[in-house]
């Protein structure tokens, strides 16, 4: 595995080059330009200027997340072809430095969800917190009143300057189906791809977070059998995935060895992270070791080394812990543990299949 690690850019992130550095093992930055708008063309010189940060540094670029699709694209509108071409330029201006994978969403409106971004742990460390009922008994306009009347109501995503665009959006996506959703992933998939098998850059959908519909709004990175329906819609190995342990994993019957194992030639990009359910529904993002959520990450880990896995991985979200201020989900500490905590894994199998190579050459 190659491990590399999200970062946000100058001025735009709490973590800095020279910290990453010097997280054992990191060997390239995941980063965006994250004030261009979705639907706009990432000029060359901004990309050269990313690079010669990276370079001072000796990070490569070969990961970026995300490059996000426009609504229009997703809503299936007019307007779309020239919203696809403007991507397409940003794939070839992209290739430009040697970019390999691209992240991308197909989520209507919002990226991920939660409804807290400081929720409590145990020991006194908060991360983000996602409490089912609040999202389930919402009515969105009901929201969109409430929090026009008072802004304390708002949630990750609904900020109050953006009530009025999100009105809309829910209008236009009122009579859109999965179907639809998927048709429209398939129209955009049929135009780029051909350009990513010329300029050598993978695509990589990251998934639904949470992988379920809210807001009455359709969404289709989900499941197991989505995601095959997904690689299926152009079958090239261009027409990958991002396969995030923490987004899938909030569903039981998401079984995430399974998923690699079935989607290993398509998976070019893995975010690990662990998350604690509860009964009722709610969930909350955790360390990385095992013992500390729901999933078995050791045993995902197991599966990419079983795999023979030589993709990007990054940890995903992180706790916020030792008083840091940063980014929720983004702080230094407790993405660099879980690091640690993914090498330790790793190093541990590599170690016990020399051992098995060893013996068996012994007793040649
Ligand atoms: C999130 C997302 O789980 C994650 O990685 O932080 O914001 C993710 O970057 C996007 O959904 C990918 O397009
Ligand atoms: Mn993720």
């Amino acid at each position: 595995m190659r491990m590399v690690f999200r970062w946000f850019g100058e001025g735009n992130d709490s973590v800095t080059l020279p910290q990453i550095k010097q997280i054992p093992g990191v060997e390239g930055i995941v980063w965006a330009l994250h004030d261009i708008q979705a639907g706009e063309i990432w000029p060359a010189e901004r990309i050269q200027a990313i690079k010669k940060q990276a370079d001072a540094y000796d990070f490569h670029l070969d990961v970026v997340e995300s490059v996000n699709i426009h609504e229009s694209i997703k809503l299936g509108h007019r307007e779309r072809d020239y919203y696809i071409n403007n991507y397409i330029e940003t794939i070839k201006n992209l290739a430009s430095i040697n970019v390999k994978v691209i992240c991308y969403n197909f989520m209507p409106v919002f990226d991920w969800v939660r409804t807290n971004l400081f929720g409590s742990l145990p020991d006194q460390s908060t991360a983000l917190f996602y409490e089912k009922a609040k999202v389930t008994d919402m009515d969105p306009l009901d929201l969109v009143r409430k929090i026009a009347a008072n802004p304390d109501y708002t949630m990750p995503g609904w900020e109050p300057e953006r009530l009025e665009t999100l009105k809309d959006l829910f209008a236009a996506y009122q009579h859109v189906t999965t179907e639809d959703l998927l048709d429209n992933l398939r129209y955009f998939l049929e135009k780029v791809i051909p350009i990513c098998e010329e300029y050598d850059i993978k695509l990589a959908i990251h998934p639904d977070d949470p992988p379920w519909e809210i807001f009455d709004l359709p969404r289709i990175v989900t499941t197991q059998e989505r995601l095959r329906k997904i690689v299926n819609l152009v079958p090239s190995k261009y027409n990958g995935i991002t396969l995030c342990s923490g987004a899938l994993g909030v569903r039981e019957d998401n079984d995430i060895v399974a998923m690699i194992h079935e989607f290993k030639d398509r998976i070019h990009f893995a975010h690990i992270r662990n998350v604690k359910l509860f009964d009722n529904g709610d969930f909350i993002e955790t360390s990385h070791r095992t013992e500390d959520g729901s999933l078995p990450i050791n045993q995902i880990v197991q599966a990419y080394h079983d795999i023979g896995f030589a993709g990007y991985v990054r940890p995903d979200h992180g706790r916020h812990i030792w008083d840091e201020q940063c980014r929720p989900g983004y702080g230094l500490y407790d993405r660099a543990l879980g690091i640690m905590y993914l090498w330790g894994l790793w190093d541990a199998l590599e170690l016990s299949q020399r051992k098995d190579e060893h013996y068996v050459t012994n007793t040649h």
